[in-house]
């Protein structure tokens, strides 16, 4: 994790406004996921949300999910998201129950898993754990079993990497996101937080054994993928 940055509860109070303000499409995606868990979600099966924070995509998939029997973990090893998390869903969450944990994604057993979903979080684990975790992901999965995973991601072209700063720049002007003081440590944070190429991901997912991978997502920078077992 990095230096500067913390997922305290400073953050947690801003957290929905702040990741609304620096990942494009954020507010697009989460629903999407929903409507994805929906197709994929498989009766009597657990459905992840590693790194889950406030909650957004589980109470989405929450919500949207009809298989009959499924259940939502959620898990986040920042003590005050996790808080948070469980206030939120403890008003809104839909049909489908949902179990806040406290926890290491990288401790976290994966079982009976029909979908698993990690929404932008992937990219704040050191590299070299970054493949035992989707591993882990694919072993847990399912036959026909859905793993979401949504990057920041990086280009090898250097004109290209280029483009999309400047552009990722623009959108979070055009944010007002220079106005807040948690924005500037958000940016710290951007600064430091590693991302994979495009190329990266994929030769991990299926290194993985998953396959049948769709970029079905992506603004500037942010994408998301589907991979399947
Ligand atoms: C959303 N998915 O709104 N184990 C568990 N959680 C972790 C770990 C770890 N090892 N490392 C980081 N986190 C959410 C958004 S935010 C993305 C995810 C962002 C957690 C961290 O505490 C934070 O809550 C989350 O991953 C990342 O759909 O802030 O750019």
């Amino acid at each position: 994790m990095t230096s500067g940055f913390r997922f305290d509860e400073e953050v947690v109070k801003v957290f929905p406004d702040m990741i609304a303000r620096s990942v494009p499409g954020y507010e697009l995606i989460v629903p999407m996921i929903g409507l994805l868990a929906r197709r994929y979600a498989q009766p009597d099966s657990l459905i992840y949300d590693l790194g889950c924070s406030l909650g957004a995509a589980s109470l989405a998939m929450s919500l949207a999910v009809r298989a009959s029997g499924a259940r939502i973990i959620a898990v986040d090893n920042s003590a005050a998201m996790v808080e948070q998390c469980q206030q939120h869903l403890a008003e809104k969450a839909g049909a489908i129950p949902v179990d806040v944990r406290l926890e290491d994604m990288l401790d976290t057993r994966i079982e009976n898993a029909s979908v698993v979903v990690l929404n932008f979080t992937l990219q704040f684990l050191d590299r070299e754990q970054r493949q035992a975790l989707i591993d882990r992901v694919a072993a847990g999965l399912r036959k026909g079993g859905a793993l979401v995973l949504s990057e920041k991601i990086c280009f090898e072209d250097e004109v290209e990497q280029a483009e999309q700063t400047a552009w990722q720049h623009d959108f979070k002007r055009a944010q007002g996101y220079s106005e807040l003081e948690i924005a500037q440590k958000r940016n710290a944070l951007e600064e430091v937080l590693r991302p994979d190429t495009e190329a990266r991901h994929l030769q991990r997912l299926h290194r993985a054994g998953l396959g049948g991978t769709r970029r079905w997502f992506q603004c500037f920078s942010f994408a998301s993928y589907i991979a399947f077992k």
